[in-house]
């Protein structure tokens, strides 16, 4: 299988991550994205490639233009305000007031972000847009007759939504390839996303359309971030009702059930009979992760993979989290290997 990546990765080099009530180092590391290289070169998984670029036109077919404006330009607003750390939301739209979008970058900070765990520091916008490159890509060779591909992204993007960052994400690099498949001819996309949490921005931007249809299992939103998205009773609205599945599950949840809950969703991607399948691929579900709750073990990573690969269609994997930093490359190629396999 054909690996793309790019090393912009790491101009994505956070100093600090809001977490528990302190600055920390973030979980989301240039590490992370290197030890999986390493391990797809370890196994021989395939090519690697770095990616072509691509216009940003791609990328506006699913993010607002001012959203995309003010990513390529909040270090440097935020740089000139003379702070001193990494620009962090502090003050939201909150209940019963205002969206209007403000001009100072606090505010804009405020009103583009959905969560205050993200910093965006000098770098973050070339590593993200060099990530979309990567999935776009990825998904070109798709397009070109390849039977799957692994976009080796990161930044991650699946809690990214039109016009909203967070959660480690800044452009939704899976919605922007899946939306590529459609642009391409494609009639329906289905987008598996297999990450610890729940999609909110790639649910959100697919909301109401049937021609993808997005499938998430996750750890519970009454226990898990992002918290206020992922409940198996958002099943999609307007043309897009009954194309929205969701699979919340609670700590501890371990293989057993995780992988009767994939199976359920195989079979409602099966019946859709898409023309290709996205995976947004985390391995966070990973039983020693340090930020989530599940118990897959390294073993049912190979497992699920051929569970995705029975269905026989044109496969993109799209990487997202996973924090177990030194298990990382393993349990994610796995998935891989265990879709050659399978
Ligand atoms: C836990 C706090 C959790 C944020 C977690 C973000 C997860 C990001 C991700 C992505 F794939 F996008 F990277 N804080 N107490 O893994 O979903
Ligand atoms: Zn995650």
């Amino acid at each position: 299988m054909l690996t793309v990546f790019s090393e912009k990765h790491a101009l994505r080099d956070s100093k600090t991550e809001l977490f528990g009530g302190e600055l920390v180092a973030p979980f989301e590391c240039p590490a992370r994205a290197e030890h999986i290289l390493e391990r797809v070169r370890e196994v021989k998984l395939g090519n690697i490639i770095a990616p072509a670029q691509f216009a940003i036109e791609h990328v506006t077919r699913i993010h607002d233009a001012d959203f995309i404006r003010f990513l390529e330009t909040c270090w440097s607003e935020w740089s000139a305000e003379g702070y001193h750390g990494e620009a962090i939301a502090t003050c939201w739209p909150a209940r019963g007031m205002q969206l209007r979008i403000p001009d100072q970058i606090d505010g804009k900070l405020g009103y583009y972000a959905l969560a205050a765990e993200t910093a965006i520091c000098n770098g973050t916008w070339e590593a993200a847009r060099a990530s979309v490159d990567v999935a776009l890509t990825a998904q070109a060779a798709l397009r070109d007759g390849a039977g799957a591909a692994f976009a080796l992204c990161r930044p991650p993007g699946h809690h990214a939504a039109a016009d909203m960052f967070g959660g480690y994400c800044f452009i939704n690099n899976a919605a922007v390839a899946t939306q590529a498949f459609i642009d391409q001819g494609a009639a329906r996309v289905a987008l598996l996303d297999v990450d610890f949490h729940h999609g909110n921005g790639s649910q959100a931007i697919f909301y109401d359309r049937s021609d993808v249809m997005f499938v998430s299992l996750h750890g519970d939103p009454r226990e898990a971030f992002p918290h206020f998205l992922g409940y198996a009773d958002e099943t999609g609205e307007g043309d897009g009702k009954g194309f929205n599945h969701n699979y919340p599950m609670g700590p501890g949840t371990g293989y057993s059930t995780w992988g009767e809950a994939l199976a359920d969703a195989c079979r409602k991607i099966g019946r859709y009979a898409p023309d290709a399948l996205v995976i947004s691929l985390g391995v966070d579900t990973f039983e020693h992760d340090p930020i989530s709750f599940f118990k897959l073990t390294s073993d049912d990573f190979k497992r699920y993979g051929a569970t995705i690969a029975a269905l026989n269609l044109p496969t993109l994997f799209v990487m997202e989290g996973g924090y177990a930093v030194a298990e990382i490359g393993t349990n994610a190629v796995n998935v891989l290997e265990g879709y050659e396999a399978g």
